[in-house]
């Protein structure tokens, strides 16, 4: 059977923007999610959204709506990020998942019952951005010590976890598996500032709020938002309802979190497991920050310099691959990393353009030059060679040796010398000299063969970190896309093999030229009139009943042309149901004819028949319109027969 692997990541608030720092934690585990499965394990990858608590309270307060009503966007949100991240989680948990909020309860129940949990009185200060209490010791100038924001007073009944009981089995775990929490400073801390200082017992209920949990045994109390958001490692396992995941991948291998928030991880979880009779996870990893002008890149501060932070203008930009990899490379692992877009951009060019691109490129270029496109033998090994042959061989092991410290620039950086020696061993045999000389045919020949058993050897190797250059480079040699870490053996290209060459995967970036435009566009979306145009575009409230007035229907799209005469007109023939229709839209500047073939479309079927260029129109093909002259179809996200009714 093969071995498992449970990794997650933090759940993440929704209240407010999505940042690059968000994403640096997503993408590490996805790294790791993925170099697990390469090896063969079966891997278990999770993360999700912590929607309960105070916070998300008073922000859907604050827009008068319900708190469900403002986290769903931007739960969709952040889901379509992680697709644009190529983020391949196996659960995506929210809090709010009917399976999760019986689990908590099930957890509340057993530990009110083990006498874990017991009812007093809460005296003391709570800091609603980070959702913690704090005692007036702890306060830094009165303010919360973590985020230095402001704190309240709160005085309130409250049931309490006996987490000073366990205070003596964390500090014996701690030692004796030094393993559990890292990076080492991490503990220092925890030892230092918590445990030896003694714990206090936790406040775990609140009646003050209303958006949680309520307590199976008392309805007028709601679950603390971090146990609650904490009970997710086990619930989104099935954990107290009857289902295997639990039985197959707990203990999580691994809990990636930022490393503010590590003291909930490595004291507050432990020690409700310990009171549950739970094993405990067998690492949790603190990591470091994304700084902005030397401070936390946060949604909830206004960071003080303009920088491109926002992950879909960033993949947009330059493809998830260098957003990716940037978050992979840049920042040593373990510390804080300063992010500037330039610095983001002559990593994406040095490394990526440059380097790996340039050396795909150009092997290609060469094989198709002069053999034809047919890989050429690979002829007699000589002195140069053999450095190169050993490097690429030795490359997966320390892919490897990085990967099990969890450092993804260090594994990157095991590749990368392979490109770098690549690009020195074409500087030193000379391909384009051989090329001049008909008796060195078979050395060109064998040149080439190394350069593109590296292209391969380094895109199986790169497979965990990028999700489209490796497909690509692999195409580029012919080799099969899935091919795996098994065929990492240098000499696995056959010779004849066809070799095509593609497109630049990574185009060179003009980074003055690039600098100069995102810094106004980063600046036009500060621009506080953006917000103003939207409210004023807000249309009137109406009733569920004037809604239920347009019938909109799923349609398939089964022909397609232009319409003459008209720039901007497609007329589409669309099936619905059993009944085809047709109908003209003002697509032609975002779609061909032949993209919008085969297409599944939200369909407005009960419009008035209209002409249009003398084209009869008889419904509308609903899109999504961005404001800034962008405009996407609005298709259902799961296959659905043609004729479904949308509500
Ligand atoms: O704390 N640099 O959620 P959250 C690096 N819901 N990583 C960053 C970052 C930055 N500048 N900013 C955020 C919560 N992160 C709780 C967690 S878990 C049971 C509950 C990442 O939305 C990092 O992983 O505030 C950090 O720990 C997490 O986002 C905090 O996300």
């Amino acid at each position: 059977m093969a071995k498992k692997y449970y990794i997650t990541t933090p759940i993440y608030y929704p209240s407010g923007n999505w940042h690059i720092g968000h994403c640096y934690t997503t993408v590490i585990c996805d790294a790791l999610a993925r170099f697990h499965k390469l090896l063969g394990e079966d891997v278990f990858f999770l993360t999700g959204t912590d929607e309960h608590g105070q916070k998300v309270e008073k922000e859907a307060a604050k827009r008068g709506i319900t708190p469900r009503e403002f986290i769903d966007p931007l739960v969709a949100e952040l889901k379509d990020m992680w697709r644009l991240l190529d983020v391949e989680y196996n659960r995506f948990i929210r809090t709010t998942d009917d399976d999760h909020v019986r689990a908590v309860q099930h957890i509340y129940q057993k530990l009110y019952e083990s006498g874990d949990i017991y009812k007093a009185e809460y005296e003391g200060y709570y800091c609603t951005p980070c959702e913690s209490f704090w005692t007036e010791a702890q306060l830094v100038g009165g303010k919360c010590p973590d985020c230095g924001r402001e704190v309240t007073l709160q005085k309130e009944e409250s049931y309490f976890f006996r987490l000073s009981k366990y205070a003596p089995a964390l500090l014996k775990h701690y030692e004796e598996h030094p393993e559990f929490l890292q990076p080492k400073s991490r503990v220092n801390e925890m030892v230092n500032n918590f445990l030896k200082a003694g714990l206090t017992d936790l406040s775990v209920s609140r009646t003050t709020v209303k958006w949680g949990v309520p307590l199976p045994f008392d309805k007028k109390h709601t679950a603390y938002v971090w146990i609650d958001a904490l009970s997710n490692y086990v619930t989104a396992l099935g954990y107290g309802a009857e289902d295997n995941l639990y039985k197959t991948y707990w203990p999580a291998d691994l809990h990636m979190v930022g490393k503010e928030i590590v003291r909930f991880h490595a004291i507050i979880w432990p020690a409700i497991l310990m009171a549950l009779g739970e094993p405990l996870p067998r690492q949790i990893y603190g990591h470091g920050w994304l700084l902005i002008g030397g401070e936390k890149l946060s949604k909830s501060k206004e960071n003080a310099r303009p920088e491109l932070t926002d992950p879909y203008e960033l993949v947009k930009r330059y493809g998830a691959d260098a957003v990716r990899y940037y978050l992979l490379r840049e920042i040593p692992f373990g510390s804080d990393g300063e992010y500037t877009t330039e610095r983001f951009l002559l990593r994406v060019n040095a490394d990526l353009a440059n380097d790996l691109g340039n050396l795909v490129s150009r092997t290609a270029a060469m094989i198709v030059q002069n053999f034809g496109g047919k890989l050429p033998a690979r002829g007699k090994v000589e002195g140069t060679d053999k450095e190169l042959v050993a490097l690429a061989d030795g490359a997966f092991e320390k892919v490897k040796d990085a990967m099990a410290r969890l450092n993804a620039p260090d594994a990157l950086e095991a590749v990368f010398e392979v490109v770098a020696r690549a690009n020195k061993y074409i500087d030193e045999t000379t391909p384009w000299i051989l090329a001049k000389d008909p008796e060195k045919r078979e050395r060109l020949g064998a040149v080439l063969y190394n350069l593109a058993e590296v292209c391969r050897i380094c895109a199986i190797l790169l497979k965990p970190f990028l999700t489209k250059a490796p497909a690509l480079i692999l195409k580029s040699f012919s080799c099969d896309e899935n091919a795996g870490f098994e065929t990492l053996k240098f000499g696995a290209l056959k010779e004849g093999a066809e070799v095509v060459k593609l497109p630049p995967i990574f185009p060179r970036i003009d980074i003055k030229r690039e600098l100069a435009e995102v810094e106004k566009a980063v600046k036009e979306q500060k621009k506080p009139q953006d917000a103003d145009k939207k409210a004023e575009a807000k249309k009137p409230e109406i009733s569920i009943d004037e809604f239920g007035k347009v019938e909109l229907k799923v349609g398939e799209v089964i022909a397609c042309e232009k319409v003459a005469k008209s720039e901007k007109l497609l007329h589409e023939t669309v099936k619905i149901g059993g009944e085809v229709r047709s109908v003209v839209s003002g697509i032609a500047k975002f779609y061909t004819p032949e993209e919008m073939v085969g297409k599944r479309v939200v369909v407005v079927t009960n419009l008035k028949p209209v002409k249009l260029c003398g084209v009869l129109s008889e419904g509308m093909i609903l899109c999504a319109d961005d404001g800034k002259g962008g405009l996407a179809l609005v298709s259902p996200e799961k296959a659905v027969e043609s004729g479904a009714e949308v509500r």
